[in-house]
């Protein structure tokens, strides 16, 4: 049995600068990511990436663009991360840190990769010139990628 779970992803542009969160519990914890989570029975994919981004770094989107949609496979998890990406330019309030994050702004030219999932230096680039992508990669543990395909699209396909 192959349960695949749907998950969000959301990244706040400003100027020269992308709002990354640093996850302080939980799964993923110690690394800089976009804010996200779970998608809720009842919500769409959209109103869970809002949520997430609100509950976890104070901030509220007017609007999100889907960008991309990455797949995850973890060596003996009989689960499928389905992770949809979003960004914008299109928000209000200050980033506020939460028990999950604390939001930090990132110069473009200084994404902290070496603290990041190890997936994010191939997609950040696509994503940074604002392309669109999707992305499947086989992960053993939480470091190592046994197998990667990333493809820039026109559209998304899910
Ligand atoms: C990135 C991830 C993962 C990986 C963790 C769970 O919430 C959504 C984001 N997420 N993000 N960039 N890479 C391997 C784990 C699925």
């Amino acid at each position: 049995m192959v349960a695949n779970k749907l998950l969000t992803l959301v990244f706040v542009r400003k100027e020269a600068q992308i709002l990354l969160g640093l996850k302080k519990r939980g799964f993923g914890e110690g690394r800089w990511n976009g804010f996200g989570g779970k998608v809720e029975k009842g919500e769409t994919i959209l109103e869970a990436a809002k949520r997430e981004l609100n509950e976890e770094s104070g901030l509220t989107a007017h609007s999100l663009e889907q960008i991309g949609v990455l797949k995850f496979e973890f060596v003996g998890k009989p689960q499928w991360l389905e992770v949809h990406v979003f960004h914008t330019r299109d928000y209000e309030g200050e980033p506020t840190e939460t028990s999950e994050m604390r939001p930090k702004w990132y110069n473009i030219d200084s994404i902290p990769y070496d603290i990041m999932w190890p997936d994010d230096k191939q997609w950040f680039p696509l994503m940074l010139k604002e392309a669109k992508f999707n992305g499947y990669y086989l992960f053993e543990g939480m470091d190592i990628i046994l197998k990667e395909d990333l493809k820039e699209v026109q559209s998304l396909d899910v």
